[in-house]
């Protein structure tokens, strides 16, 4: 459905070019370690089959479960999420039987509330990445009901921002307090939903959100994090590339990637100079990227949020190759001291600001990233030790768990859904080298899903 972009062309042809022959030699046996992931991966799917089967969440040290992101009731999260995960490892059995539950039994017409971000990226988003394998219409329909209840959001803004929470059923809104994230991080689920339904409005209404936030940028080029989407009044005063406003950078790239959007493109370049302009420091031969004031570029603090470090991929998939790799090294090197990265950490001090890890992928989202650009043997090994540890300290009864505490290694009974969609399918392809997967064109969303480049 979407043709090879001449971004991916150019990019294919240059990474080969630039593929130094070290860079291919591995001791490591890269697609027995894929194999180990997928084992893992049917693993973690069998304890969820047994004991929280269409539920959103299993809780991986007692083997309850829980709900996201509605309040008590379950859409099946983890086993949307799980989909194109199933499929790209060849788990077909699995797929085929997670994609017959979504059709038994899924059914968006509940009377409770969701973020409309976490909804898009990640059921709209799994529902399209399962269409996307399997080509079932189902699977298309159950998306665009999804995003049609979505919708609601976009327009009661005069700004085309969306309210950060909707009632699936009523339609009703809340908080028009807003951010770059959850503005912005639609694009190419809605893209990819305007061009298979043939309804543009989806596209539109993400892309509206994306330009007025865009427009509200201070004279310097940086955006704050913080928004009234009623009145595109800023309520904060600090520019991040850490959450709440990351995924905005991400998708302003991905308008352009996906949809060969080139306004996206001129709006990700805008962000990108400002921020590589005003954000850089460095500390112990390390480059980090801190929080500064928007509008005068003053530095804030120098505390760093693990979400950033999938930053490093971004900026190498827009051009700054040596900034991507660089940045991505000093998170590298944080992994190396903890063999978990702490979700806050001040680079400065190399205190601990928060030693949780929430089963986070962006590590190794940023080395996969690194790695289909130059093929770089270094970005597979980040995404190994990230594996690695993972399995170590993080594996528990019933599934993979997060960590209370990196610096103690203790766990907590909670997996997220991501985690399905993200790092198990980065680890699988970047080890695997699995013909399924079109290495040289394909697309993945913010929350790991496949949107174009897989092969039947
Ligand atoms: C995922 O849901 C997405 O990657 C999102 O953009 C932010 N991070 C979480 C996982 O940590």
């Amino acid at each position: 459905m979407f043709p090879l972009s001449r971004r991916s062309l150019l990019s294919a042809s240059g990474s080969l070019l630039l593929l130094p022959a070290t860079a291919r030699a591995s001791k490591e046996d890269w697609r027995a370690l894929g194999e180990d992931v997928k084992r893992e991966m049917r693993w973690a799917w069998g304890q969820y089959r047994g004991h929280a089967w269409g539920k959103d969440q299993i809780k991986p040290i007692s083997g309850g479960f829980e709900s996201f992101p509605l309040k008590n009731h379950h859409l099946g999260l983890s086993l949307i999420e799980a989909l194109d995960t199933l499929w790209v490892m060849g788990l077909d059995d699995e797929f085929r039987d997670g994609v017959d539950w979504v059709k038994r039994n899924l059914d968006f017409d509940v009377d409770g509330e969701v973020s409309v971000f976490e909804t898009s990226i990640r059921l709209v988003g799994g529902l399209l990445s399962a269409y996307h394998a399997s080509r079932d219409p189902a699977l298309l329909a159950n998306a665009r009901d999804c995003a049609d209840r979505l919708m609601p959001s976009f327009a009661a803004s005069p700004l085309g921002i969306p309210h950060r929470f909707i009632n699936l059923r009523t339609g009703a809104i809340r908080d028009p307090i807003t951010n770059p994230a959850e503005t912005g991080t639609f694009i190419p689920e809605f893209g990819f939903l305007s061009r298979a339904t043939g309804d543009d409005r989806y596209r539109a209404a993400a892309k509206r959100a994306q330009v007025s936030m865009f427009e509200r940028r201070s004279k310097i080029g940086l955006l704050a994090d913080a928004m009234d989407c009623m009145t595109g009044e800023w309520k904060s005063r600090r520019a991040s590339i850490g959450p709440p406003s990351d995924s905005y950078y991400e998708y302003l790239w991905d308008g352009w990637d996906l949809l060969g959007d080139r306004e996206c493109l001129a709006m990700y370049r805008a962000c990108t100079a400002a921020i590589l302009r005003h954000q850089p420091r460095t500390t112990g031969g390390h480059l980090w990227f801190v929080d500064v004031d928007f509008e005068t570029g003053k530095p804030i603090n120098w505390d760093q949020d693990e979400l950033a470090s999938f930053y490093g991929g971004l900026l190498g998939q827009g051009g700054a190759r040596r900034e991507g790799a660089a940045y991505t090294r000093s998170w590298a090197a944080v992994q190396k001291r903890f063999g978990i990265l702490p979700e806050g950490y001040d680079p400065a001090t190399g205190k601990v600001l928060s030693a949780t890890n929430s089963l986070r992928p962006e590590l190794a989202d940023a080395a996969f990233n690194l790695w289909l650009i130059d093929r770089r043997e270094e970005w597979r090994i980040i995404a190994r030790d990230h594996y690695l540890a993972m399995k170590r300290w993080n594996k528990a009864r019933y599934g993979y768990a997060d960590m209370a505490d990196v610096t103690k290694k203790t766990q907590s009974d909670h997996c997220p859904g991501y985690w399905w969609s993200e790092q198990m399918k980065y680890y699988y392809l970047i080890f695997s080298d699995t013909p399924r997967f079109d290495y040289r064109r394909a697309y993945l969303s913010t929350e790991g899903n496949v949107l174009r480049g897989f092969r039947r």
